[in-house]
């Protein structure tokens, strides 16, 4: 299948007819063909976008509401074919695509359509000066989105959708690994009634298609989730032209577990963090960390649950562990796998790659527990981003803090325990923008989202996102 970028309401081939192979990386296979577009394609997709901006920036918000919530409708509606399109393109189990990413990408746009209309901001009387000030927030203009490639609508649409409520028109990138819904997004964005050039769907590589998005001097903010190096490339490219920026960028979660917590709760639970989606998620708990007094109970139970998984053909409803996303990402994997001799750490199961009947090239991976002798090694500080995790056992709470924060990364962490001044005192304490108190990756779409140190800068969700897509202006009125 060949897809198209999608310009001004309309679908076309990139300028060049240059194109890259998309994989089934279930399968090992090339099935289809994506557009690399060059500086001019994102051209068209600006000129475009600019034209559109003039009328949408002042569409009233309940007639943005009103074609938001239908793409929404729209999403769900198609929601095989959606769910179908994201596991092929991505390695997923289906049924993950079908029960979490596709829903929650119909959310993002739910959520923001209904957000806008409750957006307000601030005034202030200078009392004694005989003047008020009031605040407008409006609209940046052309906004850039760039998306990576393992939870692919998800995080599309987490972007595009707030952009688009507060006014924005957008030039969006998918990852080039899986574009495919984002493709088929185009159709439903024209079905639901956005009008031409609001948003701009362009496809192609990082260095070729998301350099000449991130260096356009009409784009003027930036959103972007994915790797920490990108992300600071992106943030040297846009420094100079003053852009915003908004940077969502990797992980090193810890997961804390204390003796006290509830037991078949917080391993369930922690099985969920360890490997969904392949352990493809910025949020996914990497580092497990366990109070001394039941760590060889947890190892023993960790294991038997982990081996149970079932690694599989991510069509197959049964399927726990799909395929990861690209050789590449099989291959960076696996090396640090094979690192963890050379570490002193010992690999409890898992480590190898996996047939799955029927399709021998597919890029399956057993889920993989690996004991570490200490916090500083390489399998502990640098994010692996597969379906890997390490374990170390610890004594006290100032121990455990240290080791939480001991890492470049400062996105999430975890803590399984019953007590509250523990509970307080951590959360205080962990350098991290999310804390997850006895539960994991439960999203209130109203809460801020984000990381500090190397896992990023700004806030995505809720307001926040609102606020990244709109510049304040002040107004000052003297009587
Ligand atoms: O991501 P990239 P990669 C982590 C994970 C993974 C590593 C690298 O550890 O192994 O990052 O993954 C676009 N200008 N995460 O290389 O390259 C690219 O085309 C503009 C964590 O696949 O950062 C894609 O659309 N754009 C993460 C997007 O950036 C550029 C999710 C992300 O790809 C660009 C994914 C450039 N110069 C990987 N270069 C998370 N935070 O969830 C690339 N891109």
């Amino acid at each position: 299948m060949k897809i198209l970028n999608y310009i001004n309401g309309a679908f076309s081939p990139p300028l060049s007819g240059e194109c890259l192979d998309n994989y089934n990386p279930a399968e090992g296979t090339v099935y289809g063909q994506i557009p690399n577009s060059s500086k001019e394609d994102v051209e068209r997709a600006v000129v475009a976008a600019k034209a559109a901006f003039k009328a949408w920036s002042i569409t009233s918000l309940e007639g943005r509401n009103r074609i938001l919530k239908k793409i929404s409708d729209l999403l769900l509606t198609n929601i095989d074919r959606f769910a179908m399109a994201e596991s092929i393109d991505n390695g997923k189990p289906i049924a993950l695509a079908k029960s979490v990413d596709i829903p929650r990408a119909a959310s993002n746009f739910r959520f923001f359509a209904n957000a806008i209309t409750q957006f307000s901001s601030e005034s202030h009387e200078s009392v004694g000066a005989n003047a008020v000030n009031y605040t407008l927030r409006q609209p940046i203009g052309v906004v850039g989105c760039i998306s990576p490639w393992n939870l692919p609508l998800y995080l599309f649409t987490w972007k595009i959708a707030p952009a688009l409520a507060a006014g924005n028109c957008v030039v969006a990138k998918p990852s080039e690994i899986t574009p495919m819904t984002a493709y088929l997004l185009g159709e439903i964005c024209t079905e639901a009634g956005l009008p031409n050039g609001v948003l701009n769907i362009v496809h192609g590589t990082g260095k070729l298609t998301g350099q000449a998005i991130i260096e356009h001097p009409e784009i003027k903010a930036i959103s972007f989730t994915g790797g920490t190096q990108t992300g600071a490339h992106i943030a040297k490219v846009a420094a100079p032209m003053f852009k915003k920026l908004s940077l969502e960028l990797g992980g090193k979660n810890p997961n804390i577990i204390f003796a006290d917590a509830d037991y078949e709760e917080m391993l369930h639970t922690t099985i969920r963090s360890s490997f969904s989606n392949q352990g493809q998620i910025c949020l996914c708990g990497s580092r497990i960390f366990v109070e001394s007094t039941i760590y060889e109970k947890f190892k023993t139970d960790f294991i038997a649950k982990t081996k149970a998984l079932k690694v599989g053909h991510p069509s197959e409803a049964n399927t726990d562990i799909g395929a990861l996303v690209s050789k590449e990402h099989l291959e960076k994997v696996m090396a640090y796998i094979d690192r963890a001799p050379a570490e002193g750490a010992k690999i409890l199961c898992g480590g190898n790659r996996i047939t799955v009947q029927d399709a021998p090239n597919g890029y399956y991976l057993a889920p993989t527990v690996i004991e570490v002798p200490s916090n500083d090694c390489s399998l502990n500080q640098e994010e692996i981003f597969g379906p890997v995790v390490t374990l170390m056992p610890f004594d006290t709470v100032d121990e455990v803090l240290g080791y939480a924060n001991d890492v470049k990364y400062g996105l999430s962490a975890t803590l399984w325990t019953n007590n509250l001044k523990r509970t307080l005192r951590m959360s205080s304490e962990l350098h991290v923008g999310i804390v997850w108190v006895n539960t994991w990756m439960m999203r209130d779409l109203r809460t801020p989202f984000g990381g500090v140190k190397s896992s990023g800068v700004g806030r995505e969700g809720g307001f926040e996102a609102l606020r990244f897509f709109t510049e304040a202006k002040n107004v000052c009125m003297k009587y």
